[in-house]
C-alpha cells in the first residue's frame, strides 16, 4: 500500500495529510475501495465516504462508521484510518475479515466534522463543534451530536450557540449532518449497522441517550455490547462498561445513533474510545496502536454478528 510521506498510523494526522491519504489508500486498493463525495462542510472541505468491500456488481449489506464527528477526539479520526488500512492489508489473510467483505460493504467517513478537525490543529485543539456561523452571535459552530434529529433539543443540550453542547437552530442545521443524514437515508435498505466514534471514557453505547425507556432491541443490542467489550478486553485488558447512553454516559438528545435506530438501523453503537481521563482528549500517540488494535476485535465483532443474522 503507497500512503503519502509522512502519513502514518501511528500518528495524528493533519487534515491535509488525512485527504491526501485518502486519495492515494483508494487509488492503491481499487479492487476493494469505492469513494464518493457526499458533499461539502461549511468551510467546503469535500466529506469522502469510503466503500470497501469485494465489488460484486450488486449491492451488498452495509455497515456505516464514522469518526471524529468532534474535532478534539483525535483517537477517533485515528482510528477509521486504522481500519481502512487494516480491512485492505487483511483482507488475503484473515478468514474473518474476508468472509466479512465478501458478504458486506463497511462505508467509512474518516473524519465527520473536517472544519472543526482542521481548526483544532491550527487553532484551538479543544475545539468539538462544527465551525458554522450564526447571526446575531460571535460565537461559532454547532454540536453535531446534537443536531440530528432524535428528541432533538430536548435534554442534555443548548440552545445557546456560546455552549458546547449547542443544538443548532434546527434538526440538521449542519451541513455535515444534513449530508451524512442524507446519505444514510438514501442507503437506508442496505446500511444494516450504525458505529460512531468518539473518545474519551471507554464505553460502548447504544440507544436511547435521548430517552430512559430501552430500545425495542435493549436485550440484543446489549449481548452484541458484550461480546464485543469482551473482544476488546482480551487484547490488553482494557476495561469497557456497555450499556444505553442516557444510563451509561448521560441523558443527551440529537445524537446520530439514536437517529440511525429509530431510522431503522437497528445495530447503532457509540464507542468512547480511550482514556478514563488521565489524558482526556489528549491521548499520546504511543497509544493509538494498542487503542486501535482492541478496538478493532469490538469492530469486527460487531460487524460479524451482523453479517450472520
Ligand atoms: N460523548 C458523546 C456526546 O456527544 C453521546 C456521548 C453518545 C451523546 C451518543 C449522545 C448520543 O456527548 C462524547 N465524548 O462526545
Ligand atoms: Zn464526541
Amino acid at each position: 500500500t503507497v500512503t503519502p510521506r509522512s502519513h502514518s498510523y501511528t500518528k495524528y494526522n493533519s487534515w491535509d495529510k488525512i485527504q491526501a491519504w485518502i486519495s492515494s489508500v483508494s487509488a492503491a486498493n481499487s479492487d476493494l475501495i469505492s469513494r464518493q463525495v457526499i458533499g461539502k462542510t461549511y468551510e467546503g472541505r469535500p466529506m469522502n465516504v469510503l466503500q470497501i468491500g469485494k465489488k460484486t456488481g450488486s449491492p451488498k449489506p452495509a455497515i456505516f462508521l464514522d469518526c471524529g464527528i468532534h474535532a478534539r477526539e483525535w483517537i477517533s479520526t485515528a482510528f477509521c484510518q486504522w481500519f481502512v488500512n487494516e480491512a485492505v492489508t487483511t483482507y488475503r489473510s484473515d478468514s474473518q475479515m474476508a468472509s466479512l467483505l465478501n458478504q458486506m460493504d463497511v462505508y467509512v467517513l474518516p473524519v465527520f466534522n473536517i472544519d472543526g478537525y482542521d481548526y483544532t490543529w491550527k487553532s484551538n485543539r479543544m475545539w468539538r463543534k462544527t465551525r458554522s456561523r450564526k447571526y446575531g452571535t460571535r460565537c461559532r459552530g454547532t454540536d453535531p451530536n446534537r443536531n440530528f434529529n432524535a428528541g432533538w433539543c430536548t435534554v442534555g443540550a443548548s440552545r445557546d450557540p456560546c455552549r458546547e453542547t449547542y443544538c443548532g437552530s434546527k434538526p440538521e442545521s449542519e451541513i455535515e449532518v444534513k449530508n451524512v443524514a442524507d446519505f444514510i437515508r438514501k442507503n437506508k435498505s442496505i446500511i444494516k449497522a450504525y458505529i460512531t466514534v468518539h473518545s474519551y471514557s471507554q464505553l460502548l453505547l447504544f440507544p436511547y441517550s435521548y430517552s430512559y425507556q430501552l430500545a425495542r432491541d435493549h436485550a440484543e443490542l446489549m449481548r452484541v455490547a458484550r461480546g464485543a467489550t469482551r473482544a476488546l478486553t482480551s487484547m490488553y485488558g482494557t476495561q469497557y462498561r456497555a450499556g444505553p447512553g442516557a444510563t451509561t454516559i448521560y441523558p443527551a438528545s440529537g445524537g446520530s445513533e439514536d437517529w440511525a435506530y429509530d431510522l431503522g438501523v437497528k445495530y447503532s453503537y457509540t464507542f468512547e474510545l480511550r482514556d478514563t481521563g488521565r489524558y482526556g482528549f489528549l491521548l499520546p500517540e504511543s497509544q493509538i496502536k494498542p487503542t486501535c488494535e482492541e478496538t478493532m476485535l469490538a469492530v469486527k465483532y460487531i460487524a460479524t454478528y451482523v453479517q450472520k443474522t
